[in-house]
């Protein structure tokens, strides 16, 4: 039997601002786009939650529901700081632990506890510990899978505390919900089983062939669920074991220029870019691999809301490359990590932000066409095709003869 603990920050974004500004206390405060800007609502305070506000929102509907509400952009730089303290805190208690998002992760906690009492001791110290130390409150569930931890945590939010010990206990808890308790299932899939009659988990208990029917592998996977069943373990999460999508090239001869490692950056970074885009995909994470001449290999890495974009890509890049050892290089890659889809978390940092989007795309452009004229090279009209095939290692391999 596995003891596992899910914990998620509430109202993540906006709990940050409040508590550096103490203005913000108990109001209605929206962080994402502002109300005469293009996007979206990324969270919001509980005391927005009450107007019926919500992440992913279009903001100008949030400004109708909510027109005192104060609206701030987010402040990514400082959320990731505030991340890395909690996952640290949080770590000390877990054998394995996974992180799922800057404020959310599982922890294995079935060794270190060694039983239940203890393990809920663990879950009030996570609570107090992220409360006294970094001034934030956060929502604990404590379960024997992922499932029934994830759906513990959301119990009681915010500031939440729900333990599920059985399978039995779980499937009490929701039989009657809607299917869409199980996160597995999102609006489409929903959607499905709802034209099939089938609306909530006990439903899909009673009518399992149709679920395995409609939905095929998917579908089998909801049952287990719905009858509390979920073995899956808690991976430490590590970098370069997650499904990523990246984009490497080795020099024909070794590199020591490192503003030229920058350029080569970019290019692979619209490349990720393009193929991120073509899969449909956004990362959560944007990883740099560097191999050095003397062949040793190196991998860093940074968590990022979600997105796709190249200009992310590049910067994060580049800022990783900055802090590693500048010796000749023999290969360098960039990729995402961390990828979700559309079932993922809806909405990117590309949505939510249009107009620093719009910027970074402008950064892209006029960087290329530095780059253009460094090098003269023709690629500011002919970017589709240094991308396909061979054509984008010959272009960079051009530019390290002629930079
Ligand atoms: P969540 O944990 O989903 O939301 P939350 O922490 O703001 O609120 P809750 O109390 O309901 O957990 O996401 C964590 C952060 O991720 C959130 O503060 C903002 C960001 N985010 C987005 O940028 N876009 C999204 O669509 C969602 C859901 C979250
Ligand atoms: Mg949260």
């Amino acid at each position: 039997m596995q003891i596992i603990i899910h914990v998620d920050m509430d109202a993540f974004y906006a709990s940050v601002e409040m508590r550096d500004n103490p203005a913000l206390r108990g109001k209605p405060l929206i962080i994402g786009s502002l109300p005469h800007e293009r996007g979206v609502v990324a969270t919001c305070s509980y005391e927005a939650r009450k107007y019926g506000v919500h992440s992913a929102m279009n903001i100008k509907d949030a400004f109708r529901l909510c027109p005192n509400g104060i609206y701030m952009h987010p402040n990514f730089e400082k959320y990731r700081a505030v991340s890395a303290q909690l996952h640290e805190i949080w770590n000390t208690y877990a054998s394995a632990s996974e992180t799922i998002a800057l404020d959310e992760a599982y922890l294995d906690v079935t060794s270190k506890a060694g039983n239940w009492e203890k393990a809920r001791e663990f879950g009030h110290a996570i609570k107090q510990r992220t409360r006294e130390e970094l001034g934030l409150t956060c929502s604990v569930g404590i379960a024997y899978s992922k499932t029934a931890a994830k759906i513990a945590s959301e119990e009681k939010k915010p500031d939440g505390y729900f333990v599920i010990p059985t399978p039995q206990d779980f499937v009490n808890l929701i039989i009657d919900r809607d299917v869409r308790v199980l996160y597995t299932v999102g609006a489409k899939t929903a959607e499905k089983l709802n034209r099939a009659g089938i609306r909530t988990v006990r439903d899909i208990q009673e009518k399992q062939q149709e679920v395995i029917r409609l939905l095929g592998k998917q579908g089998e996977w909801i049952t287990q669920i719905a009858f509390g069943q979920d073995d899956r373990k808690v991976t430490a999460y590590r970098p370069e074991d997650a499904k990523s999508l990246s984009r490497e090239l080795t020099f024909q001869a070794d590199v020591d220029d490192y503003a030229f490692l920058q350029d080569v950056l970019l290019l692979l970074s619209i490349s990720v870019e393009r193929r991120a885009a073509r899969v449909n995909l956004y990362g959560e994470g944007i990883s740099l691999k560097v191999t050095y001449a003397d062949m040793k290999s190196i991998t860093r890495s940074r968590l990022v809301p979600p997105t796709r974009s190249a200009a992310a890509i590049w910067l994060e890049s580049v800022k990783l490359l900055d802090e590693v050892p500048h010796r000749p290089v023999r290969l360098i890659g960039t990729g995402l990590y961390h990828l979700t889809g559309e079932n993922g978390r809806q909405l990117s940092f590309d949505d939510f932000l249009p107009e620093v989007a719009h910027n970074q795309e402008a950064l892209v452009k006029t960087a290329l066409e530095g780059l253009q004229q460094h090098y003269r090279l023709d690629f500011a009209n002919n970017l589709h095709r240094i991308f396909q095939g061979e054509t984008l290692y010959k272009t960079i391999d051009y530019m390290r003869r002629h930079k």
